[in-house]
């Protein structure tokens, strides 16, 4: 099934325990992420890590009027990916809320380093399937699958590689319900390695 990509999302180090932003339990998304990883490259899938990667002044910051602390920030420490992420060679990676307007949470307002937005690079190289995992669910997880879904992809969650935020208690599960009444497959990695082994 070469129409396959998978997306990761924000697994950077900001969200991680060290982080500015730290998302509950983040380091448990590691493993799931590798193993998919792994799947990914014996299928050829394109594997494409999508990060927040803004400037130091950006809207979305609170001391410039946004809800978040700061972090992410280009060309730093915090805006890297995890150490521990597998990724391997040959990625695509898509860089979003790269402007001081620009909130940049869905991955499909990013653009490859060519310029080119995500959709639009699906779209090109044929892709009608799309796995997602990262961070944040109740965020950037949730805004990058509801718009795979209005751009028609077949989308999956990959649940056990997802965690949540959580500012309001429960804001996880509603994110996850809202993703299934749209559209979206809710599955396990184990269940789409089994499935594609
Ligand atoms: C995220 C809050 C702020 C996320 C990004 O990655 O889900 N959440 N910026």
């Amino acid at each position: 099934m070469s129409n396959t990509a998978l997306l990761i999302v924000d697994a950077l180090n900001d969200f991680f325990s060290k982080g500015s932003l730290p998302v509950p339990r983040a380091e448990e998304v590691i493993p799931p992420l590798n193993d998919v990883i792994v799947l990914a490259r014996q299928k050829s899938w394109p594997r494409i890590p999508i990060r927040d990667w803004h400037p130091r002044t950006s809207s979305h910051f609170k001391p410039f009027g946004g809800e978040w602390n700061i972090h992410c920030v280009q060309n730093t420490h915090g805006a890297e990916f995890h150490p521990n992420l597998n990724l391997g060679p040959d990625c695509f990676i898509v860089s979003k809320g790269t402007r001081f307007g620009e909130q940049g949470y869905s991955g499909f307002e990013g653009t490859l380093s060519d310029g080119t937005l995500l959709g639009v690079f699906l779209k090109q190289v044929g892709i009608t399937r799309v796995l997602i995992g990262g961070l944040a669910t109740d965020y950037c997880v949730k805004a990058t699958v509801l718009d795979a879904l209005k751009h028609k992809l077949e989308t999956i969650v990959l649940i056990d590689a997802c965690r949540a935020v959580d500012v309001n208690p429960g804001d996880g599960d509603r994110a996850i319900l809202e993703m299934k009444k749209a559209g979206a497959i809710i599955s396990t990695t184990g269940e789409i390695i089994k499935l594609n082994s």
